[in-house]
């Protein structure tokens, strides 16, 4: 199914036409009306008559968060003020936000994104979606409540918390879709069997905003008795709807007619070739509060530009393995959460939840523990069980990771639930041992 059949099912040829027309027009517009962008152009010799071709977009400089918190929080609107209608702003809990801006075009644009990437994985209007992503500053709720509420879906803005009054609601109202980051639907579904909810209506679950490896997701599919699939967006770029998985699952299409990917090395700042894992990079070809040009995610993934049996034709971004900045080096190897969750949460002990315990000892190294809950806490009881399992885990991990860590196994509902992004990493280093 399609939301916007002719543009997703675009020939690439003529995608990547309407692209490059796109992207000299953000240019100029850029140019124009952004003082920040009109300096760093001048600075590096471009404007929009340079760009040629889609690849000439390495001429043009990069786009930071430090840019976005240098000018909070409105030096890089590009509209007139009163053509703003919406302001949101990411979920950071230090020093300022970063906003994001947007005209009615814009807004209208996100929300014909977000109804893409529902109808891709099967939504239509007699679905009933539960939106339990905080309302408010957050893209997450607004975004996708707008997108579903275009397909002709009835939305139930629940917000977040508050999980036996979820899921009462979605049990009365028959709810056949949930939204929520995939931390908080494993949450949901654990307290949906302890109470013995009754979901025989839900059947799909619209998760994003956080990374959620397959067998994160297939644990929550399993738990839920639903078909998980995955968003990826940012404050930034709109929020959700930049890419989303269709039914096939073989990556998150992106709205290329509206944002245009690259993938960079982010040491030396080129661009990597097609296929190539590296740090995605996003310019926006339509929007008109606040273009961004070739903004740095810092998001670690990879595309696909074959054809994926969908018929979509829209490049596919694989999920991503992690933030740079999230990327811990222990004992010389580098290691991401998602390589960790890949691998816990893929063993039939374990449950969904886990933290990851940086240290700093005397000689200045960085070590690393996982606690993880297990699933039947009796377990801790069997010592030959559990050394069982201990040795599984960490022949697994020295398999995946080329690393001994210590890991610590733990009562179940010990660690803590989150109800919205999780925070698993817990960051010691400043405490010197
Ligand atoms: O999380 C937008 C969003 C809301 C996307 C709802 C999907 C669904 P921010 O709060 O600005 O925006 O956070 C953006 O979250 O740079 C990624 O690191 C991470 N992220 C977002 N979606 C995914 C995903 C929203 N599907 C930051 N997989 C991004 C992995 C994701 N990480």
């Amino acid at each position: 199914m399609f939301w916007e059949k002719d543009i997703e099912t675009m020939p690439r040829n003529q995608l990547e036409e309407l692209q490059l027309e796109r992207l000299k027009w953000v240019v100029d517009y850029a140019d124009r009306n952004v003082e920040f962008y009109h300096k760093k152009f001048e600075a590096a010799g471009v404007t929009s008559e340079k760009i040629k071709s889609l690849a000439d977009v390495k001429y043009l400089p990069f786009t930071t968060k430090a840019d976005l918190r240098d000018n909070y929080p409105y030096g890089l609107c590009a509209a007139p003020k009163n053509k703003i209608v919406r302001t949101h702003a990411s979920s950071g809990t230090t020093g300022k936000p970063t906003v994001g801006l947007y005209t009615r075009n814009d807004l209208e644009n996100w929300a014909n994104q977000v109804a893409r990437l529902a109808v891709a994985v099967g939504v239509t209007s007699d679905d009933i979606i539960q939106i339990a992503f905080g309302y408010g500053l957050f893209t997450g709720a607004l975004g996708l409540h707008y997108g579903l509420e275009k397909i002709g879906c009835d939305v139930i803005p629940a917000s977040s918390g508050n999980t036996k009054r979820q899921l009462m609601l979605m049990e009365d109202l028959g709810v056949t879709g949930l939204v929520a980051t995939p931390s908080y639907a494993m949450y949901m579904s654990e307290v949906a069997k302890e109470t013995g909810a009754k979901l025989d209506a839900l059947r799909i679950g619209l998760f994003g905003s956080e990374g959620c490896t397959p067998e994160m997701a297939h644990k929550i599919e399993k738990n839920f008795h639903l078909f998980a699939t995955d968003n990826y967006g940012l404050t930034e770029l709109n929020g959700p709807g930049v890419a989303g998985d269709c039914i096939e699952k073989t990556g998150m299409h992106f709205a290329e007619d509206h944002f245009l990917p690259e993938i960079i090395n982010s040491d030396t700042l080129e661009v990597k070739d097609r296929g190539e894992e590296g740090e995605l990079v996003v310019t926006t070809l339509t929007k008109e509060g606040m273009p961004m040009i070739r903004y740095r995610t810092k998001d670690i993934t990879r595309l696909h530009y074959d054809a994926c049996p969908c018929g979509r034709t829209h490049v596919r971004m694989e999920k991503v393995k992690g933030r740079s900045d999230d990327m811990m080096v222990i004992k010389g190897v580098n290691v991401f959460p998602s390589q960790i969750e890949s691998v816990l949460v893929g063993m039939a002990e374990i449950g969904g939840h886990y933290q990851l315990i940086i240290r700093r000892d005397a000689k200045y190294r960085d070590t690393l523990e996982i606690k993880v809950e297990l699933i039947d806490g009796s377990l801790l009881e069997n010592f030959k069980a559990l050394e069982d399992l201990q040795a599984r885990i960490n022949a697994k991990l020295r398999e995946v990771l080329r690393l001994d860590v210590k890991v610590s196994l733990v009562q179940p509902k010990t660690l803590e639930r989150f109800e919205g992004k999780a925070k698993r990493i817990v960051d010691l280093r400043d405490q010197v041992e």
